[in-house]
């Protein structure tokens, strides 16, 4: 069976997507997802002038080979570029591989180990009210286990607050009130302050107020968004340990890894970090020192399936569980690919789960349902994800860019 073609695909029915479809010499079709927010046009050409060419005529049964080729044959290895374009050749092979097998994905990565994957949704508000309101809207909707970002008195927006209250937070056609889509459709990045001095003495009375409102029992995540420095995780750790995070999000920015130790050195709140990683390797001091509690690697930008699951592997030796990426800005192909992955893996902790906007359902045509709290991957052969041509064309893609982040003193800072 030869790979006959490799279409990249951009569109934006309400944010940017790149879709690689991979459609073999008898027909069947299979998607990869290569979103990368803010840089979609650099992954679809490095697929579209560099990659595309190369799968032709290969055998797309060879899925671990072709991974191999296009990593170690590249030469210039990692990087989000390279391991965004690999990840989706990866996902559509494995899709083909499935549907040939007529069986969904799940059952040639060892069957389900559980009913559902556990999911978390992301609540916000400027304030208490407006939080508990999100909360309250999220219980609604049947998630089990909440990610609880704020405003901070004194800063204007912040990452992860969806609100009507936040200047500009509606411009990027999706509706402010339901969920935080970051990236804006503008010719340069939105400019936003940091200070993380109030950002520390404001976010353990945030969670202190969310447990006297919600009790003990619900889980409750939180992202730090990469803005803290080692010993202000550390301490970040240590105050909101009474309020028994199920985790805390990148702490601080993921290039020096050792910076976790100074963290685990002072904390037992759980640590979850990875959704900037590409790699295995980027996990490997993690790992062995037990730094971190969970993985957040998404299958779009760590290479695929055929990487993520040797770092689902590796992890597991060390009783590591899997957090999987999974905002909007994941495409539904790389959320089905999580969730068939997810539903299988004997380490599987919990999935982030920001429901796309209905123009992006209308593309994707996604298989996969919500029930009471799990995502299930859909039972038929494949991924169970589509890509409707006609809707894609009415929906070009447009400028967006992810803001970045400056201190009260102008000087830049980790977004
Ligand atoms: C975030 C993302 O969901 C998360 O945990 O860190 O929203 C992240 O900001 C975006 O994916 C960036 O594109
Ligand atoms: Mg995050």
């Amino acid at each position: 069976m030869k790979i006959a073609s490799a279409e990249v695909l951009v569109s934006s029915p309400g944010r940017n997507f790149v879709t690689l479809r991979i459609t073999t010499d008898d027909g069947f079709v299979g998607l990869g997802d290569a979103t990368l927010n803010g840089r979609e046009l650099a992954v679809a050409s490095y697929l579209r002038d560099h990659i595309a060419a190369l799968l032709i005529g290969r055998d797309a049964h060879q899925i671990e080979d072709t991974w191999q080729y296009l990593y170690r044959g590249a030469y210039w290895r990692r990087g989000p570029v390279t391991m965004a374009s690999i990840a989706a050749v990866d996902t559509a092979l494995w899709d083909i591989k499935a549907k040939v097998a007529g069986l969904p994905l799940y059952q040639l990565l060892g069957g389900k180990s559980r009913v559902g994957c556990l999911t978390y949704g992301h609540a916000s508000g400027v304030d208490l009210p407006e939080l508990f309101d999100s909360i309250r809207e999220h219980l609604d909707q049947g998630y089990r286990a909440i990610r609880v970002q704020t405003g901070i008195p004194g800063l204007d927006s912040v990452y992860g607050v969806a609100s009507s209250k936040n200047a500009g937070a509606g411009d990027s056609g999706v509706s402010a009130r339901y969920d935080h889509e970051p990236a804006r459709r503008s010719a340069v990045p939105v400019e936003e302050s940091w200070d993380t001095r109030a950002y520390l003495r404001h976010a353990p009375t945030v969670f202190e107020a969310v447990r006297n409102e919600f009790g003990p029992e619900l889980p409750l995540l939180h992202d730090s968004h990469h803005r803290l420095t080692p010993i202000q995780a550390a301490k970040l750790g240590k105050s909101l340990e009474p309020y028994d995070l199920f985790w805390l999000e990148d702490v601080t920015p993921a290039e020096n890894q050792a910076a976790l130790r100074r963290v685990r050195e002072h904390t037992t709140t759980p640590l979850a970090i990875g959704e900037v990683f590409n790699t295995i390797w980027d996990y490997r001091e993690l790992f062995e020192e037990q730094l971190i509690d969970y993985v957040r690697s998404p299958v779009t930008h760590a290479g695929g399936i055929t990487a993520l699951r040797r770092i689902f592997d590796y992890a597991a030796v060390y009783q590591i569980k899997s957090g999987v990426h999974g905002p909007t800005d994941i495409s539904p192909v790389g959320l089905a690919a999580a969730l068939h992955l997810g539903i299988a893996i004997p380490n599987f902790g919990i999935q982030e789960y920001m429901k796309h906007s209905a123009a992006t359902d209308e593309l994707f045509r996604p298989t996969y349902f919500f029930d009471g709290g799990y995502l299930v991957p859909g039972d038929g052969p494949g991924l169970g994800v589509d890509y409707d041509d006609l809707v894609a064309d009415a929906h070009p893609y447009e400028g967006a860019y992810l803001p970045v982040n400056r201190l009260l003193d102008g000087s830049m800072h980790d977004w």
